[in-house]
């Protein structure tokens, strides 16, 4: 335990994190004459960037769009090095803006928020942190990331391994050196997919433990040229204009080195034959599984395209085996979250990559050299996580959260997270979440989300100074109403499919109720209706002034 700090610091607005979400909304509010401070528990800025090190790591959105459009001279001046950008670069660009926009000066390091208490008298927030300072603010805002905390499944004997442990989202920042080591990797999401190939490469044996072999596409990565960057930022406006009212926040823009962007399909699966299917294969690999206009809407076209997927696996994959045991089954594709790779499936070829589906025999226990299966024990030097995330809600829960007459966030989500429009929640007055559950956040490119919300923040607290009024929270009828509407527009899609299990519906955490978080419907739609919210005087949220009376049921 370090000492007790029991300062106590009046201020405007309190952010937690100091990831994307958090660094633009310090730079906006104190660009409006606020004052804030983030409290942010790692030691730099980046949030998931930060944390998320291991070899291979890399964004799945194009680097020109998986970035700020807030200032046209930070995007006019930098300049990225690949289509996808890799975790360092990400990185680095994070800690450009921190630098250009002096964020540092009001960034509190080292320091982990435990409680955020609202005192009714006051109405104020008291958030705590670890060591026990108090920041005592009139707005608490979240930005504690959608993927920030870290999922070790609790798995019989974990402690009893002698070697090197490590987890993907909590990489050490010197990095590891698997030279000449034998190493064990559990999980097969978009953190195992984009790690397995590097540390394959890296180690004497790489051991991989699968539970649910994912659908995987390549990545087409590469270097940008300079011709490509220059037209992208003459463009600029454009694309940020068009990703603002997009369904996923990404327009592929100049996707496949500056060619054209991509079509949309309008082929039906269910039209072809095997054979127009096989062709489509040889002609386009697994992108081919893509082309067709029924896969996201219909069960059958689903598992034609499922069919062909596999069959491409069994083409790259020589082993049969190995081949078998990668083909996904018994889940639609795009129910997860879409993974991307490099050379996922190649590394199965190497005779040092062992592969051992669950699906035939389930992990029993860890032991001090290895991991012991159904299917017969597996030894190696270093064992690594890939197990994900407690997606979404896990930051959140895992502060004290208590709102208005003592209600805690923990019941008020008992059933999953409730929100109106995954900006804030009823009982908890100028409590905001920035991508919050509700919100399209993990189903987009975070940055277009994240620059919406702060913006829509930013905007309405500058609207409550200008009328007087004091909190603004939403009332239980417009979080209903909203919490129904996300669940009504994700039912009947690839996402809710029974079949379907997904951090999206909190499937991969024990005991987390299932219900979907985030909002399917769009980026650009979710956009429209948050600002004519605000233009229709913040209908379904009741905005208080100074009259105490108000805050009330
Ligand atoms: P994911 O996508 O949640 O993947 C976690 C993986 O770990 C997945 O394959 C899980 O299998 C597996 N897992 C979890 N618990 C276990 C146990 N107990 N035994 C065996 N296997 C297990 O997390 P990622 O970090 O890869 O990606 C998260 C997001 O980060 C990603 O979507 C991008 O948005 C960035 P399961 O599928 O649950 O059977």
């Amino acid at each position: 335990m370090g000492e007790q700090d029991t300062t106590l610091t009046e201020l405007d607005a309190v952010i937690v994190g100091a990831g994307f979400a958090g660094m633009y909304m310090l730079h906006r509010l104190r660009s409006q004459g606020m004052s804030a401070i983030v409290l942010e528990a790692g030691s730099d800025v980046g949030g998931t960037w930060y944390w998320n090190r291991y070899p291979g790591a890399r964004c799945d959105v194009p680097s020109m769009e998986y970035s700020y459009s807030f200032s046209r001279e930070l995007q006019q001046d930098w300049d990225w090095t690949e289509v996808m950008a890799a975790q360092p670069e990400i990185l680095a660009y994070a800690n450009h803006v921190a630098d250009r926009f002096d964020l540092r000066r009001d960034i509190q390091f080292d320091t982990r928020v435990s409680a955020a208490h609202y005192d009714d008298n006051a109405m104020r927030w008291r958030v705590t942190t670890e060591a026990g300072a108090i920041f005592d603010t009139h707005f608490c805002i979240m930005a504690t990331g959608c993927l920030s905390v870290p999922n070790t499944p609790v798995i019989p004997g974990a402690d009893d391994f002698t070697g090197s442990i490590y987890h993907t989202g909590r990489w050490p920042h010197e990095g590891v050196d698997f030279s000449g080591l034998t190493v064990g990797i559990i999980g097969t999401g978009s953190s195992g997919i984009q790690a397995i190939p590097e540390i394959a490469a890296a180690a004497n044996h790489l051991t991989v433990f699968q539970r649910t072999p994912n659908y995987t596409m390549p990545a087409n990565n590469g270097p940008l040229t300079p011709d490509f960057l220059a037209r992208a930022k003459a463009d600029y406006d454009e694309i940020r204009a068009t990703e603002r009212q997009s369904q996923a926040g990404i327009i592929g823009y100049g996707f496949g080195f500056g060619g054209a962007d991509p079509e949309m399909p309008t082929d039906a699966i269910l039209d072809t034959t095997p054979e127009q299917r096989r062709q489509a294969l040889d002609d386009n690999g697994f992108a081919a599984v893509r082309q067709y206009v029924d896969i996201g809407l219909d069960m059958e076209a689903n598992e034609l395209a499922c069919e062909m997927y596999r069959e491409q696996i069994a083409r790259i994959v020589s082993d049969t085996k190995k081949a078998e045991g990668l083909m996904p089954r018994g889940y639609p594709i795009g129910c997860k979250r879409p993974v991307i790779d490099t050379d996922y499936y190649e590394t199965f070829n190497r005779d040092d990559v062992t592969l051992v589906d669950l699906r035939n025999g389930g992990i029993e226990q860890i032991t001090a050299t290895g991991i012991k299966t159904a299917q017969g024990d597996f030894e190696f030097d270093a064992l690594v996580y890939a197990t994900g995330f407690d997606a979404m809600t896990g930051a959140l829960l895992g502060i004290d959260v208590v709102g208005r007459e003592g209600r805690t966030l923990k019941n008020h989500w008992e059933a999953g997270p409730r929100t109106y429009l995954g900006l804030q929640i009823h009982g908890f007055p100028n409590l905001f979440t920035i991508t919050g559950p509700g919100s399209p956040s993990v189903l987009s490119n975070m940055i277009v989300s994240i620059e919406q919300h702060v913006e829509w923040i930013a905007d309405c607290v500058a609207d409550l100074a200008g009328r007087q009024a004091l909190a603004i929270e939403p009332t239980p009828e417009a979080e209903s109403g909203w919490i129904e509407h996300v669940n009504q527009i994700a039912s009947g899609t690839m996402l809710t499919a029974p079949s379907c299990n997904s951090w999206y519906l909190g499937a991969n955490i024990p005991g987390k109720p299932r219900i979907f978080m985030p909002y399917v419907g769009g980026v650009g739609a979710y956009r429209n209706k948050c600002d004519e919210v605000a233009a229709n005087d913040y209908e379904g949220f009741r905005v208080y002034s100074a009259d105490l009376t108000h805050l009330q049921e």
